[in-house]
């Protein structure tokens, strides 16, 4: 009786360990990317309350539909025309430490590219040597859906020796850059990205005009590619602007020391009233932009990565310019300047609402077993697709449940700020691309869908984005004939 127990106990016990295995396995099995697909096959179509229309797997290739092939910048002769060739290049930084780098022209950062507001702007990519391809991504402007640059979603990868010509007209005014979208978590950190400046058409700036952008090279943290101390003549009574830009895949302290200063704008985007402020660190989001303007101070100023030899010294002479002081608090937009009307007035009329929640899971990516990132509870590519219709307010709530930092960012589209966790925005209206997102943080913002197109969402830690933590906006009617994968190795992230 007593074997007869035993053998049944081990039987269930076989049984058991094969459904666990077997459990497993098919979470395994389906959990690999094919080689090639189409970003449309994967993720679960979500309408956030809207009305629901013809977006999910092949339902956007109908006879109504929009190709995002079709989705380009205007015709006609450019205004300001531009050639950015990716190669292979050695850098030599300011200490003679020696990078082995992708570049935009053998520099990194890339040519600092400056146009006027309202210009046809034409950029033609030429890819040198850069095996894995290239793309470039405008980030922060909000380009037609054809022009964003991304591999495999709206573009292929431009191969060595290929060419690929980026028209779009400059409808915004600030501080943006431009970066590879294939392979980007690799070839973003290795150097391929550079500054992308929109100047007012009426009021060129005056002063010192000075992008200062921050990037970490193998390890070592840089200003301009400059990783020791740098000089800029600035006379006392100049007025100064500088344009921040964090090309990083961390948040990055930046202090401005030896006099008070105001953060002007943020993601190229304006502030209202904005206040003075003083031995306030800024936290720069990974892709994110921060414009400050001072007057020059006879005793000379500072701006610097804190706590490195990565600063820019600006001074009416050759004297010394102060040392760096640690700031005492951190900048925060929330509450910053003052209000002012914003297209969505105070409507609370949304015709969508989505929540994005960000948690870490165990599970399969891509076939490996992990503590994977998982968007509302599902990981990549069984994430949802959010849809939207053109002209749709639209409500997002996202919250970071995970340990790590998320800077999320929205292409094509800017993000109006509504509250923090349950805090409403009381400042200037807070417009941001990419939105750092800290552990046990909650954002409510709010965009119009104007721009057509299916648009990558996603984490600005390229490698989060590359391990998973991506998904799309897609408007309902367009469909994309690029794959990821595919001729060209379409790898967006
Ligand atoms: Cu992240």
């Amino acid at each position: 009786m007593r074997a007869l127990a035993a053998k049944v106990a081990a039987a269930v016990l076989v049984l058991l360990l094969v459904g666990v295995v077997a459990v497993l396995g098919k979470a395994w099995w389906d959990s690999r990317l094919p080689g090639t697909y189409s970003v449309m096959d994967y993720g679960t179509p979500e309408y956030g309350g809207g009305a629901e229309g013809a977006w999910h797997a092949h339902g956007g290739h109908g006879a109504d539909g929009v190709s995002v092939a079709d989705l380009r910048g205007p015709a006609g002769p450019p205004d300001a025309r531009f050639v950015l060739t990716a190669r292979h290049a050695t850098i030599r930084l300011a200490s003679g430490r020696a990078v082995d780098a992708l570049t935009f022209d053998g520099r990194s950062p890339g040519p600092e590219l400056r146009v006027r507001h309202g210009d046809l702007v034409e950029v033609t990519l030429a890819n040198e040597d850069v095996d894995e391809g290239v793309t470039i991504h405008w980030h922060g402007v909000d380009v037609p859906n054809g022009e964003d640059g991304v591999a495999g979603v709206t573009q292929d990868a431009v191969l060595p020796g290929e060419r690929h010509v980026y028209r779009f007209r400059a409808e915004q005014v600030g501080t943006f850059w431009y970066h590879t979208h294939q392979v980007s978590s690799k070839e973003v950190r290795r150097g391929l990205f550079g500054a992308f400046v929109i100047e007012p058409r009426d009021a060129p700036p005056e002063g010192l005009d000075l992008t200062v952008v921050a990037h970490t090279f193998d390890g070592v943290p840089t200003l301009n590619g400059n990783d020791s101390a740098g000089r800029e003549r600035v006379p006392a009574g100049t007025p100064v602007r500088l344009r921040l830009v964090n090309t990083d895949s961390a948040e990055q302290r930046l202090t401005v020391t030896g006099t008070p200063f105001r953060v002007l704008a943020i993601d190229g985007t304006d502030l209202h009233e904005p206040g003075e402020l003083e031995n306030v660190g800024l936290l720069v989001p990974a892709g994110g932009r921060f414009d400050v303007g001072f007057t020059m101070p006879r005793g000379g100023a500072r701006v610097g990565i804190e706590g490195t030899d990565a600063a820019i010294g600006l001074g009416p002479s050759r004297g010394p310019v102060p040392a760096e002081i640690a700031p005492t608090e951190d900048f925060d937009p929330l509450s910053y300047g003052t209000p002012a009307p914003t297209p969505f007035g105070t409507t609370s009329d949304f015709d969508r609402r989505f929540q994005l929640t960000i948690t870490r899971k165990p599970g399969f990516f891509d076939g490996l077993p992990g503590l994977q990132w998982a968007i509302n509870g599902h990981i990549y590519p069984d994430v949802p697709t959010f849809v939207v219709d053109e002209g749709d307010l639209v409500q997002v709530t996202i919250r970071n449940d995970s340990k790590g930092i998320h800077p999320m960012h929205l292409h094509g589209h800017h993000l109006l700020v509504v509250s923090r966790d349950d805090v409403p925005a009381s400042g200037s209206p807070w417009w941001s691309d990419t939105l750092n997102v800290r552990p046990g943080e909650s954002y409510v913002v709010a965009f119009r869908a104007d721009n057509p197109g299916l648009w990558m969402d996603h984490c600005h830690n390229l490698k989060h984005a590359a391990d998973g933590l991506t998904m799309h906006v897609a408007y309902i009617g367009v469909s994309t004939p690029f794959e990821v994968g595919a001729a060209h190795h379409n790898t967006p992230e």
